[in-house]
């Protein structure tokens, strides 16, 4: 016989473990709709880099037509680990490149089209900008994201079938021989006419038939399992529903994804979302630094001021979206010193606001507390920790949170976060500060999600509330934060 327990042992072993299990609580349900793991991850980037760069940068314009040259394409001291360094050193998490824009001209040589660097006089067809980049950002720690844009201006077979196998020929070179690709970028832009082989005519397409794109994403799935898909429909990340970087002051990150036709959607809807959506799928603020998508020298005293960077920041990054902003290179192949300095200064700035939660290990009471357990404590709003949570018994959709500050303490920046694996569920609050006696309400919402920002006037108190006015299901949350602005605001 081996290890013979004693009953004495027995006695000591059983109540041990009925202490263990009263003191280990259950998480919160999930609401029907939750994010996957990736999506997560996404939404805690919160800053992606866009990089536009193609023929149209040594031809100055916005959208190709498929006729240029590939010796158009000849940048003189390229240098992606330019690209990679200032957007690490910004706190951006990820670059996505065009490896293909509306022009059909690839940034890497693909096996199944005359019409890329192959075929340019740089680095005598021996280059290739996307390798490039996948290397410079695995040097700087950032995901690499790729944009081919299924509008292909320069394809003869486009608008016919043999343009999509071409298509799938292309995504499949660039999920198989970069690496990990974190996300891909599909537009929805589809203008018509173009040079198509020399055919130099309109081709309309039918968007909701023509891309067949539950086959392709399927597709990319199979080659990149944890990738994330772009496209006004998702499946995993929608526009916004503009080019501003403007989410919804509103904002849920569900939708439903059925209906939506990729290029033909309702920025309204993407640009809020729907409560009662059955897909989830975050929110991308795409904007560019300059007027264009790609580097233009007369655009160089029009570069967004780091204030402006900061107004876009707020309304994406602070409505529960990612910003992806756009620094296009020059014709050289570097990023523009003014667009450097602006986001050098915008990052600074964002760094001295959010230094000090002003809020942070404060005491904090709640009107209610799931099972008055500490696990969903109030508190856990106040200990830099997004991991832990206050939430409410089942069946509560109101509630308060109380924050007393201790001294007079003045902000003028409220934080709030929800712990999204547990779905999205607050759908209006208030934030009211004690003025001499009395409730002062300071601030208001809707959604808050994975992050909400407000910026508000300067307000001098010891004694804050949260009050939860409207939640789907029972309301949590996971952070909150009190700031004072930098001055450079
Ligand atoms: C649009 C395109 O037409 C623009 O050129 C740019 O790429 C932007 C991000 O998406 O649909």
């Amino acid at each position: 016989m081996r290890n013979p327990t004693s009953g004495q042992q027995y006695l000591l072993i059983i109540p041990l473990l009925a202490i263990g299990c009263a003191s280990r609580m259950d998480d919160i349900s999930p609401t029907a709709v939750v994010p996957t793991p990736q999506q997560i991850a996404y939404q805690e980037m919160e800053l992606i880099g866009f990089i536009h760069f193609s023929v149209n940068t040594f031809t100055d314009q916005e959208w190709g037509n498929g006729a240029e040259s590939p010796d158009t394409f000849n940048p003189t001291a390229l240098d992606a680990r330019q690209w990679a360094e200032v957007a690490r050193d910004v706190g951006m998490k990820q670059l996505i490149v065009t490896a293909k824009h509306h022009d059909g001209f690839c940034l890497w040589p693909s096996a199944h089209t005359e019409h890329s660097v192959k075929y340019s006089s740089w680095k005598n067809g021996q280059g290739d900008v996307v390798g490039e980049l996948a290397t410079a950002c695995r040097e700087y720690g950032l995901k690499l994201g790729l944009y081919l844009s299924p509008w292909d201006r320069n394809h003869a077979e486009y608008g016919r079938a043999g343009y999509l196998t071409y298509y799938r020929n292309q995504l499949e070179e660039l999920l198989t021989q970069y690496g990990e690709i974190a996300e891909i970028w599909f537009d929805g832009a589809n203008g018509g006419s173009g040079y198509y082989g020399g055919a130099n005519e309109t081709r309309l397409i039918d968007r909701e038939t023509y891309y067949e794109w539950p086959e392709t994403w399927a597709m990319v799935k199979r080659l990149q399992p944890d990738i994330l898909i772009f496209s006004d429909a998702g499946p995993d990340i929608r526009w916004i529903g503009n080019e501003r970087g403007r989410a919804g002051e509103t904002n849920w990150s569900t939708i439903n994804r059925s209906g939506i036709v990729v290029g033909a959607a309702d920025p309204a809807y993407l640009n809020s979302g729907n409560p009662d959506g059955s897909d989830w799928v975050v929110g991308e603020c795409d904007v560019s630094i300059r007027p264009g998508w790609f580097y233009h020298a007369r655009q160089d005293s029009r570069v967004k001021t780091p204030q402006a960077l900061l107004d876009i920041y707020y309304q994406s990054v602070g409505r529960n979206g990612t910003l992806l902003l756009n620094i296009p290179p020059t014709e050289e192949g570097l990023l523009h010193e003014t667009d450097i300095q602006s986001l050098r200064e915008f990052r600074s700035i964002l760094d001295e606001t959010f230094r000090t939660n002003l809020a942070s290990g404060k005491r904090a009471t709640a009107s209610n507390s799931r099972a008055n357990h500490r696990k969903f404590s109030p508190r856990n709003l106040l200990d830099d920790d997004t991991d832990t949570y206050w939430a409410t018994d089942d069946g509560t959709k109101t509630a308060t949170v109380e924050i007393d500050l201790g001294d007079t303490t003045e902000f003028d920046r409220i934080m709030l976060q929800e712990p999204i694996r547990f779905g999205q569920r607050i759908a209006r609050f208030t934030v009211e500060a004690q003025q001499a006696g009395q409730w002062v309400e300071i601030a208001k919402g809707t959604t808050i999600g994975y992050k909400r920002l407000l910026r508000i006037q300067p307000v001098k108190t010891d004694m804050v509330r949260i009050i939860i006015l409207d939640a789907l299901d029972l309301p949590a949350l996971a952070s909150f934060g009190l700031y004072k602005a930098s001055s450079r605001e």
